[in-house]
């Protein structure tokens, strides 16, 4: 896959590429990105790139030229066209394995009040808003949704690891620890060291179903879950049901 990051502030996008996970991928030639500072393309000996907004109001606007020109230097028209903005569609997993099957996506990182908006009309192919908050840079998002989408390319990282994850209900993980048995005073769970395969299967999913309670209960109102998994949920509800009448005697 290639992409192309269109932006003001290249700095930022970078490390992102140079690091990691990403690095390999770009060493193993999975991954390949072109970073494009669109200032390049602006106009006159200060290469003016955004504009006070038409009506009026705050914070300036990113101009149409500067961005059309660098969209059409790397032939833009009729490829995946990205902008991050707080106004798009949500951005969810099945929306980073949409896009994880192009061959190529092109990136726009928006700043201050925005793009104009024909661009988004002329080019635009999908605006995505990463959440509900406000960023201040569209370089942020834009590697949060690359992060996202560059993992599911074949090859970056193990078929095994991906498949874990598609075929788990949709729970969060359960805890994980690594060497040494003891730190600060804190065992590790003696069942993760008992080699039972059945008990620490057993104890991962009431952990998962434990953390999803706790940290997203929206979550579980709509997951599908199995008989197995209905019978430990309510296991654990009765459980801290237990404790917090207790806590309250
Ligand atoms: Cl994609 N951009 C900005 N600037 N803010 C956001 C966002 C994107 N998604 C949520 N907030």
């Amino acid at each position: 896959m290639h992409i192309t990051i269109l932006t003001l502030f290249p700095e930022m996008i970078h490390p992102f590429f140079t690091s990691s996970i990403m690095k390999r991928a770009i060493r193993k030639g999975l991954i390949s990105y072109d970073v494009i500072d669109f200032r390049d393309f602006a106009d006159g000996v200060h290469k003016k790139a955004d504009d006070i907004p038409y009506g009026g109001g705050a914070g300036m606007v990113i101009m149409a030229e500067p961005l059309s020109k660098a969209l059409d230097s790397v032939n833009a028209a009729g490829k995946r066209v990205v902008f991050p903005t707080p106004s798009g569609k949500l951005f969810t997993q099945s929306y980073a394995e949409d896009l994880a099957k192009e061959e190529e996506l092109i990136f726009i990182c928006g700043h201050y009040e925005g793009i104009d908006e024909r661009i988004s009309e002329l080019y635009v192919t999908d605006e995505i808003s990463i959440g509900d908050y406000v960023l201040s840079s569209g370089e942020t998002a834009s590697i949060v949704i690359i992060d996202a989408l560059y993992r599911l390319v074949d090859g970056v990282i193990s078929s095994e690891s991906l498949e874990e994850e598609s075929f788990s209900s949709p729970l969060l993980e359960y805890p994980q620890y690594t060497r040494p048995e003891r730190y600060c005073n804190k065992s590790v769970p003696d069942v993760l060291l008992s080699g039972h395969h059945r008990h620490i299967a057993q104890w991962r999913l009431d952990k998962r179903l434990e953390k999803t309670m706790h940290s997203r209960p929206d979550m579980l109102i709509n997951a599908s879950l199995s008989m197995d998994e209905r019978k430990r949920l309510l296991h654990i509800l009765d459980k801290e049901d237990q404790r917090w009448t207790l806590s309250k005697l």
